[in-house]
């Protein structure tokens, strides 16, 4: 039986982590757990942690550990013969104790993405409230302008997309994110990438997978 092989990725709101999340699970055949996902997921279906979830969610305030542990971990208990890659999880270093009792990852990517980049990419962001489903006016946007290419509903902006909180959520992040990052560097499991746009930054991100997991990348992801 092949070898498991499990990833994270890390980076700032904005950074791309979703974007090359989709090329990798689809090109490399892990199956993709995203945090933000299930938290959308809980939020839609309005239980007690998922109305809790949503006042944290709604200021793009990091979720308490203990309700990220408690989402997250089940789910990676029942893919245990499964290769995976993480999005989003862990953020904080409880939460990369926490996953560390459960296993150890082979890789973690940590994408470096200059601050004007974010902001720039983050100021032209749509989203379709109820689905999470995200458009860029520039590099992927909706078929028909201001609409959700699946409803038809309106898409949204997002107040904390706005510079100055945009800016406070990414020292934030900083903060949050160094212990975690010197975590997986003592690990030697830890890989950044630094660049502007996307699609350059991925054939590294792509090559370096390649040899990690000793397979034959697909070429299908030129654009999202
Ligand atoms: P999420 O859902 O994990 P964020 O805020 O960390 O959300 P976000 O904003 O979804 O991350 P991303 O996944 O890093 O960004 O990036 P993306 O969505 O792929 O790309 C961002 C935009 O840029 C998109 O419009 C995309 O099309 C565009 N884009 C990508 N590449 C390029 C490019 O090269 N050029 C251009 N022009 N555009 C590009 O978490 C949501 C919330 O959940 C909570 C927090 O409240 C968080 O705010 N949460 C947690 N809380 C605690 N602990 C955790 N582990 C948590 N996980 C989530």
């Amino acid at each position: 039986m092949a070898k498991l092989f499990r990833a994270a990725i890390m980076g700032p709101p904005g950074s791309g982590k979703g974007t090359i999340s989709k090329r990798i699970a689809q090109s490399f055949g892990l199956q993709y757990l995203s945090s933000g996902h299930y938290l959308r997921e809980s939020i839609a279906a309005n239980t007690e942690a998922g109305v809790l979830v949503k006042t944290y969610v709604e200021r793009s305030m990091l979720v308490p550990d203990h309700v990220m542990t408690r989402l997250m971990l089940p789910r990676l208990e029942q893919l245990s013969g499964h290769s995976w890659l993480l999005d989003g999880f862990p953020r904080t270093l409880t939460q990369a104790r926490a996953l560390n009792s459960l296993c150890q990852l082979d890789l973690v990517i940590s994408l470096n993405i200059p601050y004007e980049t974010l902001r720039e990419r983050l100021s032209d962001r749509w989203i379709h409230p109820a689905s999470g489903r995200v458009y860029n006016m520039g590099f992927n946007p909706p078929r028909v302008q201001g609409k959700d290419d699946i409803t038809g509903e309106p898409l949204i902006q997002h107040d904390d997309d706005k510079p100055e909180a945009l800016m406070a959520r990414l020292r934030h992040y900083k903060d949050v994110a160094k212990p975690v990052i010197d975590l997986y560097k003592s690990q030697g499991v830890l890989h950044s990438f630094s660049g502007t746009e996307t699609d350059r930054i991925w054939p590294y991100i792509n090559s370096l997978l390649s040899t990690k997991m000793h397979t034959q990348p697909s070429d299908a992801f030129q654009t999202q």
